[in-house]
């Protein structure tokens, strides 16, 4: 086991990685830039290290910096977090070429399932059920054309190197194709400076739901379930949970059992997440996240064990402890993301908490790192903390959750908790019927109201 490690990251998830390496005896040393020396994951590391200023390019996306700091602290591994140099697999690469362990996949593995066509071959292959679309990428208006006739309008152009939506173009017909494709291609080419493009069927009402796995690298993988992402703005997360209202224990322990055999055969080591679209009782993969994500707590209040735990525990070599039978899903988890965000325009609110009461009792999780008189830098992501309920069913999860947001008290800035303390009390929230466009739709509707009663 490793003796102490790096945390590249800052937040909730910095904390939250402290925490877990805390209870296996690791030390820890946290990093920061300038705008972050008065965050909790420097006060509660043993050590800490300054990398640079605000600019994340400049501090926590600092390789340089980051090997520095490993080299003075004498860190035998680097915790990633999400977002940042999480999914970066040259990272992985250069702390590998300087004995320094990554912990999360093998570079090859987040290479791989970064370009979303290689991911998409390599799922197929792995006997992972696909949207029917193209084999690889469209170069010419009449191969997307011949491939659309194949599979039925409406279809979706999708940028290989695509994330968060940008390069999706939907054609409903022949005549929208070219159009298509060709903004696909530039918007593409001006995010991600790569503009291979492909096609897939548009799926119209699907939910978003996702496998969380885990494998060691020497032959063992298990599934943990499901989370339904499917509540989402604009690409972005608002409420997970699991088991999701629109599954049954067959169709879990199918695509479940299908997750875990294909990352057996992938060789694939430490957590990941297989991303689905689910319509129709057919589920269709889309993407792979190579790291921990930020909903990963709802999985772990609902099977009773710590996924970073099992990371660490992973990258330092050690073989799965679990086997499928030891997973036991047990009640239903809900989590609440909480941004520093006007609730309805979502337009960011950094700035100082004036006063901070987070909500406790029986099955309430509050994952944060923030506190009374400290103030939000806005150089960063505007989540500020997660709330993460368990019950034995949804719907006490669902009255848990009413109660913890009731008692949240954020002051000093615009939370997005009135728009939560809103769905919470939704009719069809409450029975579970929603898919990836329902709360657009919502927002168009109530905005009004959450504010007034926020
Ligand atoms: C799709 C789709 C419909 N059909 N693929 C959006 C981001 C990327 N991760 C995949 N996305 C989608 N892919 C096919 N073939 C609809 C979306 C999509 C979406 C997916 C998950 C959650 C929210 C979404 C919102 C809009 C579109």
């Amino acid at each position: 086991m490793f003796d102490k490690i790096l945390i590249a990251n800052r937040g909730e998830i910095a904390l939250r990685i402290l925490r877990a390496a805390k209870e296996l005896g690791i030390a820890t040393v946290a990093v920061h830039s300038t705008a972050d020396s008065e965050a909790m994951h420097v006060k509660l590391a043993d050590e800490s290290v300054c990398l640079g200023p605000p600019s994340a390019r400049l501090s926590y996306l600092n390789i340089p910096s980051l090997l520095a700091a490993c080299e003075i602290t004498g860190a035998e591994a680097v915790h990633p977090g999400y977002g940042f140099l999480s999914e970066n697999a040259r990272f992985a690469e250069i702390l590998r070429e300087h004995e320094i362990g990554f912990i999360g996949p093998s570079p090859e593995h987040i290479r791989t399932m970064g370009d979303k066509i290689e991911a998409k071959r390599t799922a197929l292959k792995l006997g992972i059920p696909c949207v029917p679309g193209s084999d690889g990428a469209i170069t010419t208006d009449e191969e997307g054309l011949a491939v659309a006739e194949r599979i039925g309008f409406p279809v979706l152009v999708k940028a290989a190197s695509g994330g968060g939506g940008r390069g999706m173009k939907v054609a409903r017909t022949a005549e929208d194709l070219p159009v298509a494709l060709a903004a696909a291609r530039s918007e593409a080419g001006a995010a991600f400076g790569e503009d291979s493009v492909y096609l897939e069927k548009f799926l119209e009402q699907p939910r978003h739901i996702e496998i969380q796995i885990l494998g060691d690298g020497q032959g063992n993988a298990v599934h943990l379930g499901e989370r339904d992402c499917s509540l989402q703005r604009r690409h972005q997360k608002v409420w997970e949970e699991s088991p999701s209202p629109a599954l049954n224990d067959a169709d879990r322990a199918r695509i479940g059992d299908i997750c875990a055999k294909a990352m057996r055969d992938l060789g694939y080591s430490g957590a990941g997440t297989i991303e689905f679209l689910y319509e129709q009782g057919e589920f269709y993969f889309i993407e792979m996240n190579t790291r921990i994500q930020v909903e990963h707590p709802v999985t772990e209040m609902i099977a009773g064990f710590d996924l970073v735990h099992e990371q660490i525990k992973i990258a330092s070599g050690s073989p799965l402890s679990i086997t499928q039978d030891d997973v036991v899903l047990r009640g239903h988890a809900i989590e609440c993301r909480i941004n520093a965000e006007h609730p309805t325009s979502f337009r960011p609110s950094p700035g100082r908490i004036s006063y901070y009461h987070p909500p406790g009792g029986l099955g309430v999780r509050v994952d944060s790192a923030v506190y009374a008189g400290y103030t939000i830098p806005p150089n960063y992501d505007s989540l500020i903390g997660k709330l993460i309920v368990h019950g034995r069913t949804r719907t006490e999860a669902l009255m848990r959750l009413r109660r913890a947001l009731d008692e949240f008290i954020v002051d000093g800035i615009a939370t997005t908790l009135p728009l939560h303390r809103a769905l919470v009390r939704d009719n069809d929230i409450q029975n579970g019927d929603y898919d990836i466009h329902w709360l657009e739709r919502y927002l168009e509707h109530h905005s009004d109201r959450i504010v007034q009663e926020g």
